[in-house]
């Protein structure tokens, strides 16, 4: 993900106010600090226990709000896409009627497609298949033929319209409130004064916003604990070393020297280069795998698993398994959307930043289509070669995947392929800038909310960042100490379950709002 303050759009029409000399909340970030200690310090120091209370959190969570976070993942694309196609879908995102959109629709899609993800489309595009075909959904017949189609198209589900909606909710709160409403907003309680009044100016407006950090913290903690192996696991086959722990610390150890170097430089534009570069690296591998591996079987199954997803969609998305309780859609649907929700206002605010000239309905339709699609371009052919090798007997990846984990997984996958050294490599460097690049964006965000008042163009102070972009590394090094698939999840589901009552009152003071100017 990537958020760079010199992209800030200036749009002239917006109330001058008086320059302010910008100073940090520190209460803010000791308050902050000392939540992430009282979670880090007793998993340090109890770890089997530590492990043994995160499953029951996992399971409590996901069993008791299943209910919750499938609707609202329903009722977030059923709201969007009534409201693209409404006559309030022509509503244009900027203060001049007549402005033509900043970012031409192909460079606001890729733009939109790249904060949306990091390492974690690499990793589970080519693997999350492995986990159903064993264990299936719908009470389905395991490891039999059918389920590859079925695991795959599962897992474009997972990453498809109704995640991607899941995102745009923020995007489109925020985004009105900026040029629509002229008000400039760097805290995401204000997105929420349409349903709470000025309630937001006091303490449930500082709850909101601990809420939107403590998201990201843990939405990154996931993918920071997810992806982190898969670079130090890519990056110790090319030097022939043996990874592990110390490996995967200092691989967040260096993205955080990257973003701490870039940030204290001004290289904000060149680190943006770098990882429009990675970006471009990691879709000529999968280009490249499309091209070597089986061509004609992963475009034929990426049409068949696509087809069970469109087929299956409102079967999938209100699945609960009351009766049977398998658990499948806890653990893995529920899972998700709290991942997706834990994000979703920080992707928000970056969506804000270079969206302004298009209307509502270019940004919703722009945004479930181009992000459902992209996602699903790299589930169909790294899930489909990973699927291919398992059904020539050259690879048995699920197996893998169940006994090793995701991380391992993926590297035995791309150790197939021709050239895999340099493959690796690639895998490792575009990786490595992808999470930098998130740690930099989300630092950034965070620390506008732990500034006291930021006007137009002032940015947080550098320090303030460098806080933030160290205090994100403390949850996912904690986690990555415990291990286990389930402890990264879980980070994403405690803190997705209060940000998605943030994202209910958005919807709420989108409509009012919406209603209210077009009465
Ligand atoms: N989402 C899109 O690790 C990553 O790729 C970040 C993950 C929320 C599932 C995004």
């Amino acid at each position: 993900m990537n958020i760079k303050t010199k992209e800030i759009p200036k749009d002239t029409e917006i109330t001058d106010t008086p320059v302010k000399t910008v100073e940090t909340n520190h209460r803010m970030q000791v308050i902050s600090l000392l939540i992430i200690a009282s979670v880090a310090i007793p998993i340090i120091a109890f770890p089997e226990a530590a492990k043994v209370n995160i499953n029951v959190v996992f399971k409590w969570m996901t069993n008791t709000f299943d209910f919750a976070f499938l609707s609202i993942g329903l009722a977030a694309l059923i709201f969007l896409l009534s409201l693209a196609f409404s006559r309030h879908g022509s509503i244009k995102l900027s203060a001049d009627k007549d402005a033509a959109p900043e970012f031409s629709k192909g460079a606001w899609g890729a733009m939109v497609f790249l904060a949306g993800i990091a390492s974690g489309l690499v990793l589970w595009g080519g693997t999350e298949w492995g986990y159903h075909y064993a264990w299936t959904p719908f009470g389905l017949e395991a490891k039999s033929l059918e389920m590859y189609t079925v695991a795959q198209g599962y897992g474009i589900f997972h990453w498809g319209p109704t995640a991607w909606a899941l995102y745009c909710v923020p995007t489109i709160a925020i985004s009105y409130i900026y040029y629509v409403r002229k008000k400039h907003i760097y805290k995401v309680s204000e997105s929420c004064r349409g349903a709470l009044g000025n309630l937001v100016d006091g303490p449930l407006g500082t709850i909101i916003n601990y809420t939107f950090i403590f998201g990201v913290l843990g939405a990154a903690a996931t993918s920071l604990g997810l992806g982190t192996p898969m670079i130090s696991g890519a990056l110790a086959e090319v030097l022939g070393v043996s990874s592990g722990i110390y490996m995967d610390m200092t691989v967040i150890l260096v993205c955080t020297a990257i973003f701490s170097v870039s940030s204290g430089l001004g290289l904000s534009q060149g680190i943006k280069r770098l990882s429009t570069f990675s970006t471009l690296l990691t879709l000529a591998i999968v280009a490249y795998i499309l091209v070597v591996g089986p061509t004609k079987f992963i475009i034929g199954l990426g049409m068949d698993s696509l087809g069970y997803a469109l087929e299956n969609y409102i079967k999938m998305s209100t699945w609960t398994d009351s009766v049977n309780k398998s658990g499948f859609p806890q653990a893995w649907t529920v899972f998700y959307w709290a991942w997706w929700v834990a994000y979703a206002p920080f992707m928000g605010m970056f969506v804000t930043r270079i969206s302004r000239g298009r209307t509502i309905r270019e940004v919703i339709t722009g945004m479930l289509t181009y992000g459902s699609l992209g996602c699903a371009l790299f589930y169909m052919v790294l899930g489909g070669y990973g699927i291919n090798l398992q059904m020539t007997d050259v690879l048995q990846v699920s197996e893998l995947v169940n006994s090793e984990g995701v991380a391992t997984a993926i590297i035995e996958i791309f150790k197939t392929l021709p050239a895999s050294g340099l493959i690796l490599l690639c895998v490792a460097a575009s990786g490595i800038v992808l999470l930098a690049t998130t740690f930099d964006s989300a630092a950034y965000v965070m620390a506008c909310t732990t500034t006291k008042e930021l006007d137009e163009g002032q940015e947080p102070e550098r320090s303030n960042r460098l806080f933030w972009c160290f205090a994100i590394a403390i949850l996912p090094l904690t986690l990555m100490f415990l291990g286990g698939l389930k402890s990264m999840q879980t980070a994403s589901v405690l803190v997705g379950l209060p940000v998605m009552a943030i994202l209910v009152l958005m919807m709420i003071t989108t409509i009012k709002y919406i209603n209210e100017d077009n009465a």
